[in-house]
């Protein structure tokens, strides 16, 4: 049987600085998200959307947080959203929202797994803390919250701290990653996929790959998707669009590939900004690849 799913909207913009990214849910909705996955045969749930406080007038640059507690406010409420729908029985699917809210996102998952795998698919790392970060900008940072490291008061989320274990995330599409991310990533043999190894491999193997590491570790994965992981050509409406990205192909592959596995257990799906897009292009895509991961065939 078919798990219900209910949908949680984040419009969260205070985890960096171009506006428009809280529309993001909006967007995604009007793009009918409900429709298209009942159109699969699930049981839909909107749970419409949390709020979010204001931005902060001054950025204190000591401590290199924008909208500190703004964010970590969020990610309580979020972390106890997401908690009710994992308790209910019902899968998970979050719509962003910058990037920031995988903080809460994953606090309100992980606690109901022993070891819950992360699938990281963005051009970015977001692996950085205050010191590494060239920006301040928290929605660099949730990957590295979620494994424990920087502020005590983002690593804390939920009540306990960390959400994930190094040895149980994949990261697949990172093409821009800053220093303290790359050294990082070596010092602990964190698991990257590069657009090099995804060129060079394939996607196919990339994902065959994945799912075999993950499957037997872990007992349950969270797949955190940031729209700007794809290509700008295909993704236009994102805050920070790197060239070279995943194309839309390969996306809906990976989707699919991971619908048939059966190994994800949440989903978030980040960074839509509809004033920088296309005719609210990169929402629909977003729900297109919503579809492939709930089982869509093609025939
Ligand atoms: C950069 C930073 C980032 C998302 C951009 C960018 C981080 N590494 N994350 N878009 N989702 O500011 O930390
Ligand atoms: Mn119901
Ligand atoms: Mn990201
Ligand atoms: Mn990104």
């Amino acid at each position: 049987m078919k798990k219900n799913i209910s949908i949680l909207g984040v419009p969260m913009d205070l985890g960096q600085t171009r506006r428009g990214v809280n529309m993001g849910p909006s967007a995604i909705r009007y793009a009918d998200v409900v429709e298209r996955i009942e159109k699969l045969g699930y049981e839909v749930h909107d749970m419409d959307d949390i709020e979010i406080g204001k931005a902060e007038r001054l950025h204190d640059a000591e401590l290199n947080l924008r909208n500190l507690k703004a964010v970590a406010d969020a990610s309580e409420i979020l972390a106890s959203k997401v908690n009710e729908i994992v308790e209910k029985g019902d899968f998970p699917l979050i719509l962003g929202g910058d990037h920031s809210i995988a903080i809460g996102t994953l606090a309100g998952v992980s606690k109901h797994y022993k070891n819950l795998g992360v699938i990281w698919y963005d051009a970015h790392g977001d692996l950085n803390i205050p010191e590494t970060s060239p920006s301040g900008n928290i929605h660099g940072m949730p990957l590295a919250a979620s494994l424990g490291l920087g502020n005590e008061t983002l690593t804390n989320i939920g009540g306990y701290c960390p959400k994930v274990k190094y040895e149980n995330i994949v990261l697949i599409g990172a093409r821009d990653l800053d220093e303290g991310e790359r050294e990082l990533i070596k010092e602990k043999g964190i698991k990257v996929y590069t657009m090099h190894e995804i060129d060079r491999m394939g996607m196919t193997r990339v994902i065959e790959e994945t799912i075999e590491y993950l499957k037997d570790r872990t007992d349950g994965v969270h797949l955190s998707l940031d729209l700007d992981g794809l290509d700008p050509n295909d993704c236009p409406g994102v805050g920070t669009p790197v060239m070279g990205g995943i194309s839309y192909r390969e996306s809906h592959l990976a989707m699919e590939m991971l619908a048939e596995s059966g190994i994800i257990t949440s989903a978030e799906f980040v960074e839509v900004n509809p004033i920088l897009d296309d005719k609210n292009k990169t929402a629909d895509v977003a729900v297109g690849l919503m579809c492939s991961l709930f089982g869509e065939k093609l025939l």
